[in-house]
């Protein structure tokens, strides 16, 4: 009824995967049709290159900056906590909040870099609102490879993305998240249609569930 309809909260629901296995692409579009279906929603991107702390991390992305690999790490965490406030506030308003990238990326990317422990990687995101759902776009290398060269932009090699993509599967194994796997290499269409009806499947299960924390 009405008054179940005004309190449910928002869903999290965050897109991972490879790069170029097209998450900005799919936020976009989730959104939109979120929004057309009346479901109000926003859209996140992790970095979010618009804060102070984001233009030290994209500098950091573009080579115009070296930064120590914690000190990088820290500050991407550092990045997403800067929006929690906001976002706990959406979720309590029933907006679902799609967000590009998260924690997950954040882990991977840096525990691919070889010397650090996945727990410290994982310790500063420790208590984030734990996403409903954790959409994995996966994409093989060839047909990545096919969507355009890499950038200049750091991580952006064959070797390094093969490593990421091990370590995402590591974290894809702790079964208290709600990961789903879907098929990068469909049409965006397509694509989009089986997204939107998953999601639609998870802000339905949200109605009586709190926002968990993450990694807690
Ligand atoms: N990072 C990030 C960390 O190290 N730590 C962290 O904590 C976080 C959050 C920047 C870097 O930062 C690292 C990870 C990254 O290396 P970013 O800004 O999100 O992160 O990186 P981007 O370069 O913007 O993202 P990707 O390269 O991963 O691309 P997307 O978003 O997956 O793909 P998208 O949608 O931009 O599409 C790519 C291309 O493919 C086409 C699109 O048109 C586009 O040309 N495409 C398709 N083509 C065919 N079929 C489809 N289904 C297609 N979908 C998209
Ligand atoms: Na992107």
């Amino acid at each position: 009824g009405r008054a179940a309809m005004a309190a449910r909260r928002g869903a999290l629901i965050a897109l991972e995967g490879v790069d170029r296995a097209g998450k900005s692409t799919q936020g976009r579009r989730l959104v939109e049709a979120l929004r057309e279906a009346g479901h109000p929603a926003d859209l996140l991107r992790f970095p979010d290159r618009t804060t102070e702390i984001g233009q030290l991390i994209s500098s950091y992305l573009g080579r115009e900056k070296n930064l120590e690999d914690h000190t990088i790490h820290l500050l991407f965490s550092a990045n997403r906590w800067e929006h929690v406030p906001m976002m706990k506030e959406k979720l309590q308003q029933g907006i679902t909040v799609v967000v590009d990238r998260y924690a997950f990326s954040g882990v991977a990317f840096t525990s691919a870099k070889g010397n650090f422990g996945l727990d410290w990687c994982k310790q500063p995101d420790v208590g984030l609102p734990k996403p409903d759902l954790i959409l994995f776009l996966q994409l093989n290398p060839e047909a990545a490879a096919e969507r355009g060269n890499f950038g200049q932009e750091r991580y952006e090699t064959s070797s390094f993305q093969e490593k990421v993509l091990q370590c995402f599967y590591c974290l894809m194994e702790d079964k208290s998240l709600n990961w789903k796997t879907v098929d990068a290499s469909k049409s965006i269409e397509d694509l989009h249609r089986e997204i939107k009806s998953i999601a639609k499947e998870t802000m339905q299960e949200v109605q009586n569930k709190p926002l968990g924390e993450l990694w807690k």
